[in-house]
């Protein structure tokens, strides 16, 4: 008997390939997702019937704590966050009360309810903003760069704080940039495989970028998934950096992706200043040395790998569209 676990965020892109590994693994999983008039549950398609979702809000104190007194969980995974970077600074007060507050009200109701859970809280490289060390560990100093950033340190420094005022079990995982067919499409990783479909398939003449040459550390969100369950496996809790150790711009990205389908970035790829950042982020890289030793943790899947079957699998889905004449 594996246990109980709560996802919150279960609607996004970690929530719906971590929901996979805990079924795989035999635990009863619980799904915490907000009201909303349209359907979010798209990610969870083919095993959704496995998961058992609930209504909650990082916003809403009593939600969380009638959940966690319904659920029981033994294990809670803190997926849920404002998390597009450029909506931080256009929503920055949103982005505080759910990015950041929302993890105290998530360790508040632990607290009243049952501080035996195991919770992960997820972290994020965005807190090393203009880096101040290369390549970034888990003592590099914090530099966030949007507003987004400011609340993931906040967030990050309310796990510690209520792991040593109140002996709770409660892990960081510094996770950077991870992507996968199931990405948001207005990340830039997406955009631009979504993109790539479209022209080669002619339904899109442009793709318009920002920076092309800020630099990613970007991985495959089914391995890192398996690092927040490894997170809470261990005798201790802690705090961890979950990276490749490798590094791209967003240039690399586009050659490559618009190579796999033979076309070249130049012909394609236009500038719009609209998509700049007023504080950008120019590079990011991980150490995850303490992950491999402590948790046995390594990723599988390249980033050519990763490139080329984001970019097979948005051909495969606008090919469905075009079909269906959407
Ligand atoms: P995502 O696809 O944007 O998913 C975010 C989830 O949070 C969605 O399920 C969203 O629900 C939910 N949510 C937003 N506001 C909420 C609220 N007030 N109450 C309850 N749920 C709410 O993000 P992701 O890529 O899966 O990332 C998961 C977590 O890891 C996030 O905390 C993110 O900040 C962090 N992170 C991500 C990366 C990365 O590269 N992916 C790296 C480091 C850290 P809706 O479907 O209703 O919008
Ligand atoms: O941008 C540049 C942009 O939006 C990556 C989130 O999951 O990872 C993500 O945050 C880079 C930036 O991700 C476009 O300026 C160029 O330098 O894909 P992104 P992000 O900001 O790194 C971290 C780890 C998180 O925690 C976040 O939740 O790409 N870029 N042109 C562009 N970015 C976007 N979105 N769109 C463009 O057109």
């Amino acid at each position: 008997m594996s246990g109980t676990a709560l996802i919150t965020g279960i609607t996004g892109q970690d929530g719906a390939y971590l929901a996979q590994l805990l079924l795989e693994q035999g635990y009863q999983v619980h799904g915490m997702m907000r009201r909303s008039s349209t359907e979010t549950l798209g990610r969870l398609a083919g095993f959704q019937d496995d998961i058992t979702i609930h209504q909650g809000d990082l916003l809403d104190q009593l939600s969380l704590v009638r959940l966690l007194e319904e659920v029981k969980p033994t294990e809670l995974y803190n997926l849920a966050a404002q998390s597009f970077v450029p909506t931080s600074w256009s929503q920055p007060i949103l982005t505080g009360e759910t990015t950041g507050l929302g993890v105290t009200r998530v360790l508040e109701a632990i607290r009243q309810v049952d501080p035996s859970i195991r919770m992960y809280q997820a972290s994020s490289s965005e807190m090393f903003g203009k880096v101040q060390q290369t390549p970034q560990t888990e003592t590099t100093p914090f530099y966030p760069r949007s507003p987004y950033g400011v609340a993931k340190v906040y967030g990050y420094w309310i796990t510690v704080n209520y792991r040593e005022s109140y002996d709770l079990f409660a892990s960081n995982g510094i996770l950077f940039n991870h992507e996968s067919p199931l990405r948001g499409l207005e990340f830039v990783t997406r955009k631009i495989t979504d993109g790539v479909a479209r022209i080669k398939l002619g339904v899109q003449d442009k793709l318009l970028l920002g920076n092309l040459e800020a630099k990613r550390d970007w991985g495959f969100a089914g391995d890192f998934v398996r690092a927040m369950w490894l997170m809470l496996q261990t005798d201790e809790p802690g705090d961890y950096v979950v990276a490749t150790g490798e590094q791209h711009s967003v240039r690399e990205f586009c050659e490559i992706a618009f190579g796999t389908v033979d076309l070249n970035l130049e012909d394609y790829v236009g500038i719009d200043p609209r998509f700049y950042r007023p504080a950008e982020v120019e590079t990011l890289l991980g150490d995850p040395s303490k992950a491999r030793h402590e948790l046995g943790w390594e990723p599988q899947v390249t980033f050519e790998q990763l490139v080329t079957m984001m970019v097979e699998e948005d051909i495969k889905r606008v090919e469905r569209e075009i079909k269906l004449g959407s």
